[in-house]
């Protein structure tokens, strides 16, 4: 199954549509939000992926009234195990293993890449069930595979299952329930109650997960990235000529708390520093931050791929950027005015194929830029 680019997932909804009336305020379900849908990826590939040392699962069971959770890695025996327990297994950032699952990220343009984080797929047998709960982020839950039937909630007052491993929704009320087939997908806002389980024994659900900063993180990133910036100078240090003396030694007297409040209110930042600060936030990737560096490439060599090959950035790698500023990984990336345009088009569509007929200076300045990208694995040639 090959996925069009421009393929419209949201039904007879338009995007504009969904964002003003369903994003973050109330579920949607979609009905062949894809038509005659066969997913390419299996509870094979899951498997294979939950063994790998770097990829994140859980596998969850409800057993004799208890739910447990075990984390990957995972070995093969641990998956391929004949057991009377439905279980479900859950396996993380799928888009950055199986091209297809990247792919499928790609309809989901109509939300900024900022807030995109990734593409779980979870696999259960009959009956399998991660439990009712909430999730604090926004999520599509798009049936790949078998059938999965969704209850959901819109009780406001939930109580938590305290003896639980896992978050379970112990008071849980369901006002619908919905089955869905491959193809189908349902919307859910951050906190609405729901429960999923399985109705057959080959339930594929891909997950859209969405990420949201908290304010606490954004303030104590933004004073890490401050205390970055300070320029230490090693020579400036309080001093006292004018001391006088005082009736208590231990009282802190008002001329160093004055000078010291002078050195504090010196902190300064602009819109272009909180901007260069969002940049690099907004594009640090959580997860699995190593990235793998390709064998050296001289520049000569680079370049000849650049106007012959499609460059493509690295599916771990996010690419933002705020007007004509750039942010890859986390990093800023400086880019002259008439380059912008290529960069954009990079970040856009996550892949640039440069036109054998691009003038020498022109590839000279996007090699220069584009170069160090590849020498970290943040960017390569398909
Ligand atoms: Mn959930």
């Amino acid at each position: 199954m090959r996925l069009n680019r421009k393929t419209h997932i949201l039904g007879k909804i338009s995007a504009n549509s969904f964002l003003k009336n369903f994003w973050q305020k109330k579920p949607l379900l979609i009905k062949n939000a894809i038509e005659n849908f066969v997913s390419p990826i299996t509870e094979k590939d899951l498997f294979r992926i939950a063994q790998d040392e770097e990829a994140i699962s859980r596998l969850i069971e409800y057993k004799q009234g208890i739910w447990q959770v075990k984390h990957g890695p995972f070995k093969k025996s641990d998956l391929l195990k004949e057991t009377n327990t439905p279980w479900t297994i859950l396996v993380q950032n799928i888009n950055h293993y199986l091209p297809f699952a990247e792919s499928f990220l790609n309809l989901f343009k109509f939300i900024p890449y900022a807030r995109l984080d990734d593409l779980m797929i979870s696999y259960a047998t009959k009956k399998g069930s991660v439990g009712p709960h909430y999730d604090s982020y926004d999520v599509f839950l798009f049936q790949a595979k078998g059938l999965r039937e969704w209850k959901i909630s819109n009780q406001k007052k939930i109580t938590l299952d305290k003896k639980s491993p896992i978050k379970i929704i112990s008071n849980f009320k369901s006002k619908n329930t919905w089955l869905l087939k491959p193809g189908d997908m349902l919307y859910l806002p951050p906190n609405v109650g729901h429960w999923g389980i399985s109705l057959s024994n080959d339930c594929l659900t891909y997950s859209i997960g969405f990420r949201a900063p908290g304010t606490f993180e954004i303030q104590s990133k933004f004073l890490d990235f401050i205390q970055d910036q300070l320029i230490t100078n090693v020579n400036e240090i309080y001093k006292d000529p004018h001391l006088s003396l005082q009736k208590n030694p231990a009282e802190i007297n008002s001329n160093m708390a004055k000078v010291i409040q002078k050195i504090v209110d010196r902190l300064r930042w602009d819109t272009a520093s909180v901007n260069t600060f969002i940049g690099q936030f907004l594009s640090e990737p959580i997860e699995n931050r190593i990235f793998q560096a390709p064998k050296p490439l001289s520049f000569a060599n680079f370049k000849k791929y650049l106007i012959s090959e499609t460059l493509k950035l690295n599916p771990k790698t996010r690419m933002l950027f705020i007007k004509s500023n750039f942010y890859v990984n986390g990093e800023y990336i400086k880019v002259h005015k008439k380059y912008v345009i290529f960069l954009k088009q990079l970040a856009n569509d996550r892949e640039i194929s440069l036109e054998p007929t691009l003038n020498k200076k022109d590839l000279n300045a996007l090699g220069i830029i584009l170069l160090p990208l590849y020498l970290s694995g943040f960017i390569d040639f398909i």
